[in-house]
């Protein structure tokens, strides 16, 4: 009986070793945006109108057809909320701000060129709004999202997505160090003719069967400690809206 209690010891003591080892401090923790969707500015006029918030976050600075107005300009500017207040005062390695995307024109039978966005980041208010459009912050990395062909939307749709990243490693310890709560993230086109498709949360693409992880962070700390878990996302349900939004898109390519 002494022994089995001294031998379930030694495993424990081995598990909390290996726990606690350099491979498990060098494990990335992996934090979802807590909500995300997009601000746009339509008709385009540097005032925001809106806030999307869809099963994909659109990137855009394109000109629409429309009946009431005639051909005009629009702009979606995805916007992103980190909970990064369990981290305050950690020591980061290195995060790296990581989505899906991809950029497409509806009917085009070959890919769409590559397009280079800026992330810009800010201390936020852990909400979005129409502030957020253009809410001052610092260039956070840019990204490039590779284009796809799409020629069609008739079902069965698939527009392949693929994975785009950037190091912030240096905003967001800017956040842990000033213990900001909510830090926040928004990607903007400088750009015409610009038109981005990103997945949203954790929940399927619907334009597509497979589905698609949503914006996250990759952090990387210094020291050893255990896993913090990440916030869920549990309010980033489905809506059917994004299917009425890139109709409206589309149909002007
Ligand atoms: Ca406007
Ligand atoms: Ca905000």
């Amino acid at each position: 009986m002494r022994s089995g209690k001294r031998r379930l010891g030694l495993i424990g003591m081995a598990l909390l070793a290996a726990l606690c080892g350099p491979v498990q401090a060098r494990a990335a923790i992996i934090l979802d945006v807590v909500v995300d969707a997009y601000v746009e500015d339509f008709p385009r006029d540097g005032v925001p109108d809106s806030v999307q918030d869809t099963n994909s976050l659109i990137l855009d600075r394109v000109f629409v057809d429309t009946i009431r107005f005639g051909r005009v300009e629009l702009e979606g500017r995805p916007v992103m909320v980190c909970d990064v207040s369990p981290y305050a005062g950690r020591s980061l390695v290195s995060a790296v701000f990581s989505a899906y995307g991809t950029t497409t024109r509806y009917g085009a039978t070959e890919p769409a060129d590559p397009l280079t966005a800026l992330l810009i980041a800010y201390p936020g208010d852990g909400v979005i709004d129409l502030a957020d459009f253009n809410r001052a912050g610092s260039i956070a990395g840019s990204v490039t999202i590779l284009g796809a062909a799409v020629p069609t939307l008739l079902p069965p749709i698939r527009i392949p997505m693929e994975p785009f990243d950037t190091d912030v490693t240096d905003t967001v310890q800017a956040w842990f160090n000033g213990g900001t709560a909510f830090g926040e993230f928004r990607l903007q086109a400088d750009l015409e003719a610009f038109f981005a498709l990103m997945a949203a949360g954790q929940v399927p693409e619907p334009f597509s069967p497979e589905p698609f992880p949503g914006p996250r962070l990759a952090l990387t700390f210094t020291e050893s400690s255990p896993t913090i878990p990440e916030p869920s996302s549990l309010f980033l349900l489905g809506s059917s809206l994004l299917g009425l939004a890139g109709w409206r898109r589309w149909r002007t390519f």
